[in-house]
C-alpha cells in the first residue's frame, strides 16, 4: 500500500519537470564517439560521409548497408544518420539464438 503511494509520488515528481523540459539528451560520451568517427573520416570535410569515406572505417561495408542507414537516399551520411549506425553497432542484440 504504501508502496504504491510513494512510487505515485515519485512518478508525479519525476514527470512534471519532464514536461516542462526539453527531452533529456543521450549520454553525451555516447553520441561524442560517433561524433568523433565521423568527424576522423570526414575527409573532404563536406559534413557527410560518402560510401567509400564509410568503408575506410570498414571495408566490408557494402552499398545495401549503407542505403539501409542513409534514411533519405542522397547517398551520404549526416551526422544523425551515422550516429544511429554506430549506435545499432554497438547495442548488442536483444535477444541471441542458443
Ligand atoms: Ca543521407
Amino acid at each position: 500500500m504504501m508502496k504504491t503511494l510513494l512510487a505515485a509520488a515519485t512518478l508525479a515528481a519525476f514527470s512534471a519537470p519532464a514536461l516542462a523540459q526539453t527531452p533529456t539528451a543521450p549520454p553525451a560520451t555516447e553520441k561524442s564517439m560517433a561524433e568523433q568517427a565521423f568527424a576522423k573520416h570526414d575527409a573532404d570535410k563536406s559534413g557527410a560521409l560518402s560510401l567509400t569515406e564509410v568503408q575506410t572505417i570498414d571495408a566490408k561495408i557494402t552499398q545495401t548497408d549503407f542505403d539501409a542507414y542513409d534514411s533519405d537516399k542522397n547517398k551520404s551520411l549526416t551526422v544523425a544518420e551515422f550516429s544511429k549506425w554506430v549506435e545499432a553497432k554497438t547495442t548488442p542484440p536483444a535477444s541471441k539464438p542458443g
